[in-house]
């Protein structure tokens, strides 16, 4: 199995669930910043020319959330777990992770790292402005599920942590600040002394997503 990335957010949530399920895969880093997700052969991978890619017995799979659901089925379901009701709970909270406190986070991300560091663009002050209150009131939301559960979806460690620590793993890079915010705080630092955490990290160069 192979795994096309480089350092950000989608490709972590897919590094982080193969190494939860102890997966051998072997990781193939793509460098954006000369367009290596654009070539022919990486466009017959993934038909935009993103990452991240799995590659598993000769098919290619894209979408990060679909990516990290079909690794855990081939790993006899553990972190997509349950009845139909306990699996509705996964998805919620992988829908409310990539739809909404993501969708916020990455602007962060484009306009703070993408945006200004890489490029020198100037910052959307505005783009972040509506990040930031629309972050004030789903911060809040996670922090109090968080407050009666130690994972996203009550019972154990599921996808939905994984894809959710994905996002807020944005907040070390960028001007978001999640210390107000206790049990969401309590919850990100568990997960990120999990070993598969630095083994996922281990792939990124300085250990981070791009900073
Ligand atoms: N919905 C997709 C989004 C994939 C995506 O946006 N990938 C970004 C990196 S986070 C990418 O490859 N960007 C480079 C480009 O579009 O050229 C997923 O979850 O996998």
């Amino acid at each position: 199995m192979k795994i096309y990335g480089f350092a950000t957010y989608n490709v972590t949530k897919v590094l982080l669930t193969a190494e939860e399920l102890g997966l051998q895969y072997e990781y193939i880093p793509l460098n954006p910043l000369e367009g290596e997700q654009k070539t022919e052969e990486h466009l017959r991978r993934h038909p935009l020319g993103q990452v991240p890619v799995l590659e598993h017995e000769g098919e290619c799979y894209i979408e990060s959330a679909a990516i990290c659901r079909y690794l855990a089925r081939i790993s006899g379901s553990r972190l997509y777990q349950g009845d139909a009701r306990q699996k509705a709970k996964i998805d919620r909270w992988v829908d409310f992770s990539t739809l909404h406190m993501g969708r916020w986070l990455a602007t962060y991300f484009f306009q703070e790292i993408v945006n200004s560091k890489f490029f020198g663009n100037e910052i959307d002050q505005q783009a972040l402005a509506e990040a930031g209150e629309y972050l004030q009131q789903q911060f809040p939301v996670l922090d109090a599920v968080l407050a009666g559960n130690e994972f996203m979806a009550g019972g154990g460690i599921s996808i939905a942590d994984l894809i959710g620590f994905s996002y807020v793993q944005i907040h070390e890079v960028t001007s978001v600040d999640i210390s107000a915010y206790e049990h969401l705080s309590r919850w990100y630092s568990q997960i990120r002394e999990r070993p598969s955490f630095s083994a996922a990290m281990s792939h990124f160069p300085n250990h981070q997503i791009l900073h």
